[in-house]
């Protein structure tokens, strides 16, 4: 190679004939092979730019698919009109269906309490002020569409309208587009890369369904007796695991969080756990001070284990079952509370309230419905959801109730299996904590604190006071968590 170069630019070269006959044939020849390499060229781009228009030509191609689409459809003329209001963080309604062709005119009022808009394809209402109103009428549409508000952050939490057109005209143009228009919604709309589900969004968290019935998240007080006698079966079951998801769900006597057991100092706690599951369980008492040995052993399907303890502590104790992998038990709802109250006449006996709540908290893992949280997120601490007693969002629905004046004790559990909790009362300051052995504030005006932090298998109490009537919002103020369900409320009215 160096040799050919110093060939080339040999400095003998100037010293060669200059215009030889064979000389200029070949430089002609020469020529005429770089005038075809650019004729080449030409006919190369030219052909390749004949099968787009020359307008089309610069535009991505699920923009071209789009007009394509655009252009198909006919318009028939109607106008469907609607009134759509806000609820929350979700459109009410946040649906409609119109045949292929028809525009929307939507009415839409801002009855929430920030400043919100909609968007459907191209038409926008523009910024809408809390208690406005501005109209929004759409072209013609010739495919299925989801509308959203553009406000930063409303579309990802479920801000969004679903325009279903039937009659959709099909084509390999219409199907992509709308297959990337459901892509972008699948990446922006849920709150995390589910592969089994849809994870529900914070508006779909937050929307009122008929029926629903929320966990009973109430505490009575302790029994008299001195022996807590009980037997529990150990099953799998299908229930619904948040809005519109049933999955199977294994439990402690048929609930998730397991039933909460509440006791004084030196009681005896008998419970006797009966497997009717498919797979390996066990029970693990934190108030138990035993050997794990043959209490905590995992029992087979058709076997019963007997776990007694006698409670030496007070304080809330979590249990869960103890067969490996734990987390992935603890997740599908193996889990619960011991509440063991001082004696009355000890220096930490509890003072007197108008109502008892307890809160077990934990993450939510999704997975196929016949299976249950997958096993693998679980493992990878992908969390889905976050709950209070084992379903998202559910005291937002149905809302703890008091009375100005009140005081309420929250008792909280944190059995994660990972995720640490920072609770909070939004509008309140506890007067009164008590947390994993001890009082870090007790019945003081003068300070107080905003969040009990608890780590999973921490557990502990916080009291409040009702001054005014309106809607205190209790959440985990790891926000993110709240966010993902682990938020609810308590009324307060005169
Ligand atoms: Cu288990």
């Amino acid at each position: 190679m160096t040799q050919n170069l110093m060939a080339n630019s040999s400095p003998n070269r100037p010293n060669q004939p200059a215009a030889g006959g064979s000389n200029k044939r070949a430089e002609w020849a020469a020529w005429l092979v770089i005038a075809l390499a650019i004729a080449a060229v030409v006919i190369l781009i030219v052909t390749t730019m004949t099968p787009s228009s020359a307008g089309d030509a610069g535009l991505p191609r699920e923009r071209q698919a789009q007009q394509q689409n655009d252009r198909s459809v006919v318009p028939t003329g109607e106008v469907v009109e609607l009134d759509v209001e806000v609820e929350g963080m979700a459109f009410v309604p946040n649906s409609v269906e119109i045949a292929a062709g028809d525009s929307l005119k939507i009415t839409f009022t801002n009855t929430g309490d920030q400043v919100h808009d909609l968007k459907i394809g191209n038409d926008e209402t523009g910024r809408v002020n809390p208690g406005d109103t501005a109209v929004l009428e759409t072209a013609p549409l010739g495919e299925s569409i989801q509308g959203y508000c553009t406000i930063v952050g409303h579309h990802s939490q479920g801000m969004v309208f679903d325009v279903a057109v039937t009659g959709t005209v099909t084509g390999t143009a219409t199907g992509n587009a709308a297959g990337n228009a459901a892509g972008e919604h699948n990446h922006e709309a849920v709150t995390g890369d589910n592969p089994h589900v849809t994870v529900p969004s914070m508006a779909e968290l937050g929307t009122q369904r008929e029926g629903f019935k929320a966990f009973d998240a109430s505490l009575k007080p302790a029994l008299s007796t001195t022996v807590h006698e009980y037997t529990w079966v150990a099953t799998e079951e299908k229930r619904e695991v948040a809005p519109g998801i049933e999955q199977v769900q294994w439990l402690f006597n048929g609930q998730a969080p397991g039933p909460t057991l509440r006791g004084t100092i030196g009681d005896t706690f008998r419970i006797t756990l009966r497997n009717e599951g498919t797979m390996g369980h066990s029970l693990d008492f934190h108030a138990g001070e035993i050997s794990p040995d043959q209490a905590m052993a995992t029992i087979q399907p058709g076997e019963e284990v007997v776990y007694e303890f006698t409670a030496r502590r007070a304080g809330i104790w979590m249990y869960h079952c103890a067969t490996m992998p734990m987390s992935l038990h603890i997740a599908n709802g193996m889990a619960g509370a011991v509440i063991i109250d001082p004696p009355a006449d000890s220096e930490l006996a509890l003072a007197d309230v108008d109502a008892e709540y307890a809160m077990i908290a934990s993450e939510i893992f999704l997975g196929e419905s016949e299976v249950g949280a997958d096993p693998q997120r679980v493992a990878n601490g992908e969390f889905d959801l976050m709950a209070f007693n084992y379903y998202p969002s559910q005291y937002a629905l149905e809302p703890l109730q008091a009375k100005v004046g009140d005081t309420i004790r929250m008792w909280i559990m944190n059995v994660g299996p990972d995720e640490p909790l920072s609770f909070h009362v939004v509008g309140e300051v506890f007067d009164t904590v008590f947390t994993e052995g001890a009082y870090t504030v007790r019945d003081t005006a003068e300070t107080g604190s905003q969040a009990l932090s608890l780590l999973p298998a921490q557990g502990g109490f916080v009291e409040m006071t009702f001054d005014e009537p309106g809607t205190y919002t209790f959440v985990n103020h790891v926000m993110t968590r709240a966010e993902k369900g682990q938020s609810g409320s308590i009324v307060v009215v005169k």
